[in-house]
């Protein structure tokens, strides 16, 4: 059979597809049944924005980060893209063509484009952390209780998931689209020769194991009773003390490390490891499982202030072959981990869902494991947990030697910094009528400013969960009005009147872009979505996406997203651009957690540096707006 059967993460169908990685019609439509399908139904479909607004508004966000001879430039690409009956118009019509036919335009191209494509390491590059409070224990006991508690609450969440209770979420009073949170769990990512796929396991045969992995080696793990209730908390701590003792070898060699290699080069490694039936097994029960609990080593010890910054180096890469990076499978959507030393966090593998739904799993497993454990333990044996037997070829131990060796370079090139900005949280901005979030995207254009005399191209996710199926869009930060408040601030000749004027045109100006952007109105999906209907169409590039504009454009040096939670976690990733930060934040009501992120090959950047510039330029923002009388404005 030459096509191999598939689903979609973007719709819960089954599609056909084939060895080049194309995805035809659905042949056997599976649908989630009950509530979450009445409430899916009910949402609106993504629009496409009117190709006029798309052009004036993509000028208007190049004018602070390109010179006047490329912007003219490219106003005149522009002119010429939208005038009437040419190719932007053809585009178009195509766009709205698809819009009608499909549940969303956008969701199937963004999921190759963004993720199955893209073909550097999912790690760094593509997977986030996320860092828990640091936890009481400081050994093996308390590690494995914690795992205990951990599991059973993910597993609580689950039968939510399952029976389709989850609260449905709201932004700007709107109801969410809740998909993702059915493509989390059970599911897992496939390297491919040149492009990947995300599977999940099918509803008629749900899995019934998580994964364990302890000092590299695999285990499977039932967490159900025969009876179809979870394990109890006791009973998962005995479970995971056998897979403790059946896994003290520290010499095995880490099978895991293969999913960290560049995808192409993963792609081709993977289709000779399964070729091994063992291995085939056991790479199958790894992928099917529920989720991957990764019981780590103990990590270098660092001083209190460095701890968060390693454990986010922990969550994001796993520190190395030396340390953890081999205790963990990196295909897998969601790996929690675990440390002897009360360090705990998880990372997750991008492509089926956003942080959001990621952090609500963390936030009520955060709560579970606060309760006292109420519920008796059945005194019924328990089976051993299967070990995951791999036979590694002479072939297969060369290609986890040079995932070995690419996965150290990796690590030693990633910078880190997390701060918890403690002076103040979304509080601050509030009674000055502003949005935190603008408030901290224009810390973050004052923070870049100051160190490079310059405006970058930066990049705020913007939730499209508003729409059926929807995922993100971008929120540019850096805007004409941002550029006049940044370069204003340290300007001797400015009086403070005036940057308070500017500061607040800034962050207005960064609202109303975020209430288009989770409109669907935002530009770059759009531009995206006409660049990939000329390829469809089999018609030339249009100018505009080979101008130098559209590559500064897309050029993040500030690569940045708000991710709130009710715990006190940081989450963070990578950077995008070779010379550019990535920047994560959770803002709570007093203080903000920040992870900021640079490459160490680069001499330009420095996480520890921006970190600094943004903590001076949040508070110096505060100071002018505290220092400038309200009668006066
Ligand atoms: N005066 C007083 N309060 C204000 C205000 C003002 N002018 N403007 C906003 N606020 C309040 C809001 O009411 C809100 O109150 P709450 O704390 O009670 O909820 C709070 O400040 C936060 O609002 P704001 O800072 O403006 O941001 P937001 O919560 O609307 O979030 C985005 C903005 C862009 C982060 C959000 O729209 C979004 O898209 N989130 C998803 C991002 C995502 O998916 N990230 C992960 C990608 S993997
Ligand atoms: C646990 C927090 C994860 C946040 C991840 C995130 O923000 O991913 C962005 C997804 C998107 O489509 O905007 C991509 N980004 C990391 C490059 C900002």
């Amino acid at each position: 059979m030459l096509s191999i059967l598939a689903r979609t993460m973007a719709k819960d169908l089954w599609y056909k597809v084939k060895p080049c990685g194309r995805l035809v019609r659905p042949v056997a439509p599976t649908r989630i049944p009950g509530r979450y399908l009445s409430h899916q139904e009910g949402l609106p479909k993504l629009p496409v924005p009117a190709l006029q607004q798309t052009c004036e508004r993509y000028l208007a966000t190049l004018e602070p980060i390109v010179d006047e001879e490329e912007l003219n430039h490219t106003k005149e690409l522009l002119a010429e893209f939208q005038k009437a009956g040419g190719v932007g118009e053809r585009l178009q019509k195509g766009l709205e063509r698809r819009a009608r036919k499909t549940e969303n335009w956008l969701s199937d191209w963004w999921l190759t484009t963004a993720y199955l494509d893209y073909r550097m390491p999912v790690v760094v590059h593509s997977s986030p952390g996320v860092v828990l409070p640091r936890l009481e224990f400081s050994d093996r006991q308390g590690q494995m209780r914690f795992a205990a508690k951990l599991i059973a609450g993910v597993l609580d969440f689950k039968t939510m998931i399952d029976n389709e209770t989850l609260p449905v979420e709201y932004l700007g009073g709107k109801q969410l689209c809740m998909n993702q949170y059915y493509q989390i769990l059970s599911s897992w990512r496939v390297p491919g020769l040149k492009r990947d796929s995300v599977n999940h396991a099918h509803r008629s045969r749900p899995p019934t194991h998580i994964t364990v992995v302890h000092n590299f080696q695999f285990f499977v793990l039932d967490v159900y009773n025969s009876d179809g209730t979870p394990l109890t908390v006791d009973q998962l701590y005995m479970q995971l003390e056998k897979v403790w003792s059946s896994s003290l070898q520290t010499n095995k060699e880490p099978i895991g490390i293969l999913t960290s290699n560049q995808r192409n080069s993963w792609g081709k490694a993977y289709n000779n490891l399964i070729k091994d039936k063992t291995n085939k097994d056991s790479v199958r029960a790894i992928q099917k499982s529920i989720f991957t609990v990764c019981l780590d080593a103990p990590m270098p010890c660092v001083s209190d202030d460095l701890y968060r910054s390693r454990a986010a180096v922990q969550m994001l890469h796993g520190g190395g072959s030396r340390w953890n990076s081999g205790n963990r499978w990196f295909d897998k959507t969601l790996q929690f981990i675990i440390g002897e030393d009360g360090s705990c966090g998880l990372m997750y593998e991008h492509a089926p869902a956003e942080g959001p739904p990621i952090v609500s799993l963390i936030d009520h497993v955060v709560e579970y494991t606060k309760k006292s454990e109420m519920v008796r333990t059945p005194m019924v044996p328990l089976p051993m947990p299967q070990k995951l037997r791999f036979n590694i070829t002479p072939e297969i131990k060369k290609d986890i030697e040079k995932a070995k060796q690419n996965m150290n370079i990796m690590v030693h090139d990633l910078d880190v910094k997390v701060i918890v900005f403690s002076h103040f949280g979304k509080n601050v901005p509030k009674t000055h009528k502003m949005s935190p979030d603008a408030f901290i995207q224009m810390g973050l254009q004052l923070a870049y400013y100051r160190m490079y005399q310059r405006c970058c191209a930066t990049y705020e996710s913007a939730s499209l969960r508003m729409f059926k199926l929807g995922r993100t869009d971008t929120i540019r930060s850096c805007s004409i009005d941002s550029a006049n408040f940044v370069k204003a601030m340290d300007d001797p000749a400015k009086q403070n009147i005036e940057k308070v004027t500017l500061l607040e045109k800034a962050v207005k100006a960064h609202r109303a872009y975020t209430d288009m952007a989770i409109h669907g109105q935002a530009i770059d999906r759009h531009l995206l979505g006409l660049k990939l209907q000329a390829i469809e169409d089999l018609t030339s590039m249009p100018e505009i996406f080979m101008d130098t504009s559209y590559a500064v454009a897309n050029h993040y040096n500030l690569s940045t997203s708000q991710v709130p939670a009710k715990t006190d976690c940081v989450m963070c990733f990578g950077p995008v651009a070779p010379d550019g930060y990535g920047v994560c934040y959770n803002p709570m009501a007093e203080h903000i957690n920040f992870a900021v992120s640079a490459f160490n090959s680069c001499n330009e950047t420095n996480a520890a540096h921006m970190a600094e510039r943004l903590e001076q330029a949040l508070l110096d923002m505060r100071m002018l707006l505290e220092s400038t009388p309200k009668a006066k404005l």
